[in-house]
């Protein structure tokens, strides 16, 4: 017996209890523990066998640390077809979250009986692969095709009450799934109960799986997984079970060997690894219970709503009472999203809006929050202003915060007594959604502060990712070069549709132009003339479409057009008929004749403009590692998710490639590609982003 899996003997049950934490993992040692109970179980003399698992959960899934390495016997298809096949009475007892190939073990088990508070589910599809072990196989048998291809290709985790419903569990009992588990078995026992072997059952008829595989391909934007899996639960109404275990192990080892297995796995690790610094191990976070925030417009009322949900008191600053109403409006109506969606209560939003919400006219109410976030006009002497007065009423020890996308935190940070509870906390609109969070750290940030930037992030359930100072911190400084490479790409022939098109195929949730249009194009020509006061350098290409596109008052979504023309009620717009003449206009008063793109080009020169920018932010240790950029893409960028992260992305498709393809560019324009020092090392010694993010593990 491996030491994974327990033995033990009550009565005429055996007891198979897991322990492999810190999610019982199905590893190498945990399937031949349970292979090896069964035998001993049955050599035994035992009658019935109980799974468990000790600690806080059931198994979570296959050990997904073990992809991609050669697969060791026994294969866990098999375990749940050995568990299966036991004359024995085999009963699963579920706590915590049984996934992927744990709920494929628990279906190899002939009863199923789960605490109230377990969830069920198979996510395979979120780390890029499928169900691997019968779950196309026997869930479809236990549920009918619709159900299980719901639960299949979504991925989502369902809770205990749901899945019984569903009838996936037999049985949701309080208890501990040990105690729960010898009751039910010993029930099945003494009422005489006879193995039940869902493989045996009848298949459910089979559906238009084409129209199904399509329709399943579309929705996933480029995503193989959930289609395949499809293709799984097809075999299972048209072929034999043992034949549909053999098509869902090809499936599965096809997708195995998929880059988007790759990369998803890649952001499944990213996400966990971008809250573990170095630098924070050991620093406790200080206190968090009351912040305040400057400023309720769209982004400081979205942070405030957060905040509120979190739990947190709020106080919110505006310059009038009238200002400070209407941020109350725009609050109320985040947590009225909230309330009909059925996260709040009547009362709980009540509470949230009247008693967690203070609202302000007067610095002097902020004496006693513990961090204050300011989300005011982005102009360094507005901040300044901000902060000298925040230096002045805060008490000791409150942390005073920047939302600032771009501007430089430690000129912030100079202008109080106290630049080491100075930080920046960039959210992303609208902020009570979107999950990403930028904790910036300024030169002289203390460490607690910082430890306080990634607490808050994980009591607003964001993910936060650490990043140092620069113009953009890491996410936008890297959109803006990406953007100016696809500006190029219009004056030299390409139009923002073929853009926006060619990039939402590649997988992005929307293209640069669209985005614009969301995020409002008069920001972007705000800071082009900001750049511009600042001095530009002569040698980088310059337009004016995008300046005269906001000079006739398209400012995008918000006015109605901009790169696009938007009707009431719906999302998408379509192209906006003056946009093409003054970008024509553009290219002839710079001479140039426009080219022909394909879409190919287009993704290529986009994304290795972001490679190359990205490669600059980790080289200049912006970023401390090249996940932190893949994780900031993936969440505050649409960046999709199957191909990892940006950076994940270069490796996969090979560093010394797409440098050549910039130094060729650089042959047009010098200036724009110049290849990251970095990008140009990884090369000459035959290293991978990847191997930075393990050097730095
Ligand atoms: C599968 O089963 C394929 C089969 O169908 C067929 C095979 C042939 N393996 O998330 P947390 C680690 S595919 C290895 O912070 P939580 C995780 O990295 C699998 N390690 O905790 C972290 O490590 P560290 C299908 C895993 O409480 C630690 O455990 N299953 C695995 O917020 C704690 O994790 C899934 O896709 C794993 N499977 O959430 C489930 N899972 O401490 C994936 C976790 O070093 N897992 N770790 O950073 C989850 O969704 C969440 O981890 C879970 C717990 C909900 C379980």
């Amino acid at each position: 017996m491996s030491e994974a899996i327990g033995y033990e003997r009550v009565g005429d049950i055996a007891i198979l209890a897991a322990n492999n934490p810190p999610v019982n993992a199905l590893g190498h040692d945990v399937r031949n523990g349970l292979v090896d109970g069964i035998a001993r179980a049955e050599a035994d003399g035992a009658k019935a066998v109980l799974i468990y698992g000790e600690g806080k959960t059931y198994f979570a899934g296959a050990d997904i640390r073990e992809f991609g390495k050669p697969p060791t016997q026994p294969f866990l298809p098999d375990v749940c077809t050995r568990i299966e096949a036991s004359p024995l009475i085999v009963v699963s007892a579920l706590h915590g979250t049984a996934l992927g190939g744990g709920l494929e073990i628990a279906l190899g088990s002939h009863f199923r009986i789960a605490v109230p508070t377990a969830r069920v589910g198979l996510p395979e599809v979120l780390i890029g692969v499928m169900p691997g072990a019968g779950g196309t196989q026997r869930l479809p048998r236990l549920v009918g095709v619709d159900v299980a291809v719901d639960v299949i290709t979504s991925g989502r985790q369902i809770g205990a009450k749901e899945a019984l419903a569903m009838g996936v569990l037999d049985r949701v009992v309080e208890g501990t799934p040990r105690e729960i588990g010898l009751a039910y078995a010993q029930e099945l026992l003494d009422s005489g109960a006879e193995r039940r072997a869902i493989s045996e059952m009848p298949a459910p008829e089979a559906v238009d799986f084409d129209a199904l595989y399509n329709m399943v391909l579309q929705k996933g934007r480029g995503q193989i997984a959930p289609a395949l899996a499809v293709r799984g639960v097809q075999a299972c109404c048209e072929l034999p079970f043992e034949e549909g275990m053999k098509r869902e192990r090809e499936l599965f080892m096809e997708l195995m060997a998929s880059d988007q297995r790759q990369g998803m796995i890649h952001a499944f690790f990213s996400e966990r690894a971008v809250g573990k610094l170095p630098e924070l191990k050991g620093v406790a976070p200080r206190n968090l219970n009351a912040v305040g925030v400057i400023g309720g417009g769209t982004m400081g009322a979205g942070i405030a709503t957060a905040a509120l949900l979190s739990g947190l008191s709020v106080v919110m600053l505006e310059m009038t009472a009238e200002a400070a109403e209407a941020a109350r409006g725009r609050i109320e109506s985040n947590l009225g999203g909230a309330l009909k969606r059925g996260k709040l209560s009547q009362a709980q939003f009540e509470d949230l809006t009247t008693k967690a919400l203070t609202l302000a006219t007067d610095y002097a109410a902020l004496d006693d929050v513990d961090l204050v976030i300011e989300a005011v006009f982005e102009d360094m002497g507005v901040k300044k202003q901000v902060f000298t007065q925040l230096d002045a009423v805060c008490k000791p020890g409150a942390i005073l915060a920047s939302n600032t996308s771009y501007l430089d935190i430690n000129e912030i940070a100079a202008c109080t007594k106290r630049p080491a509870d100075v930080i920046g906390l960039h959210f992303f609109s609208p902020a009570h959604v979107m999950k990403l969070l930028e904790v910036v750290v300024a030169d002289k940030t203390a460490a607690d502060v910082v430890a306080t930037g990634f607490a808050l992030g994980n009591r607003l359930k964001k993910t936060s990712v650490r990043a140092g100072v620069c113009d953009g911190f890491i996410g936008n400084r890297i959109l803006s070069t990406y953007r100016t490479c696809a500006d190029h790409m219009i004056l030299d022939g390409a139009t923002p549709y073929q853009i926006d098109k060619a990039l939402t195929d590649f997988g992005f949730a929307m293209g640069p132009y669209a985005v614009a249009d969301l995020a409002g194009l008069d920001i972007g020509w705000a800071v082009r003339k900001r750049k511009r006061a600042e001095g530009v350098d002569p040698r980088a290409r310059d337009f004016t479409y995008a300046d005269k596109l906001c000079e006739d008052g398209h400012f995008g979504q918000k006015t109605g057009t901009g790169y696009y023309v938007y009707q009431a009620g719906k999302r998408a717009g379509v192209p906006n008929p003056d946009v093409m003449p003054l970008i024509e206009a553009d290219r002839a008063a710079q001479g140039l004749t426009p080219r022909d793109f394909s879409d190919d080009e287009i993704v290529r020169r986009y994304m290795a403009a972001m490679v190359n920018e990205a490669a600059k932010v980790v080289g200049e240790g912006i970023a401390r590692r090249p996940l932190d950029v893949d994780v900031t893409l993936l969440y505050g960028y649409g960046f999709p998710r199957y191909r990892g992260g940006p950076l994940k992305w270069a490796d996969m498709v090979g560093l010394p490639g797409l440098l050549s393809d910039m130094q060729d560019w650089a042959k047009e324009d010098g200036y724009f590609w110049q290849p990251a020092p970095l990008l140009e090392e990884l090369v000459a010694e035959g290293r991978t982003f990847d191997d930075l993010n393990k050097e730095t593990a």
